[in-house]
């Protein structure tokens, strides 16, 4: 069995799309194991993506990922962190597979949805960082 981090984030949360993707999560097989509504501070933002500091969109991502609440999810599945990107789509809604999760609710590039834990070290990592 395996163990990915998610998040709702602010843009889906604030516009009430929170049940329909649990449910979709919960259908395509996934058991949620622990889950918490919170807000980063924009500093633990920084932090959390701070691998991607050296690029443009860094700032704004930060701005976005504290502007309100979240859903932070610990999910379990066998192989969670491949299924669950696989589940969720590309990075782009526009992009996205028909189906997925960001095709369903993102509306841009920055403001996609939902968050996927990309290896199993991003997720060990990002489900500490939490603490749930
Ligand atoms: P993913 O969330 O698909 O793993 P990522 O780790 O490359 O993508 O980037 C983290 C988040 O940063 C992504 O979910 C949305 C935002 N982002 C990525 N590329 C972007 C871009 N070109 N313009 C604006 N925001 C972007
Ligand atoms: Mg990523």
């Amino acid at each position: 069995m395996g163990v990915t981090f998610s998040m709702i984030k602010p843009d889906a949360f604030k516009q009430g799309l929170s049940g329909r993707i649990l449910s979709d999560i919960e259908q395509s097989g996934f058991k949620i194991v622990k889950m918490r509504v919170v807000r980063m501070s924009r500093d633990q933002a920084m932090d959390f993506y701070n691998s991607l500091s050296h690029l443009p969109f860094y700032n704004d991502l930060c701005d976005y990922m504290s502007s309100g609440p979240i859903v932070a999810l610990v999910l379990e599945a066998d192989d969670a962190v491949k299924r669950f990107r696989d589940l969720i789509g590309a990075t782009d809604p526009a992009m996205a597979m028909c189906g997925t999760i960001r095709s369903k609710y993102g509306i841009s590039k920055g403001s996609n949805a939902i968050h996927g834990s990309d290896s199993d070290l991003s997720a060990e990592r990002e489900v500490k960082f939490f603490d749930l």
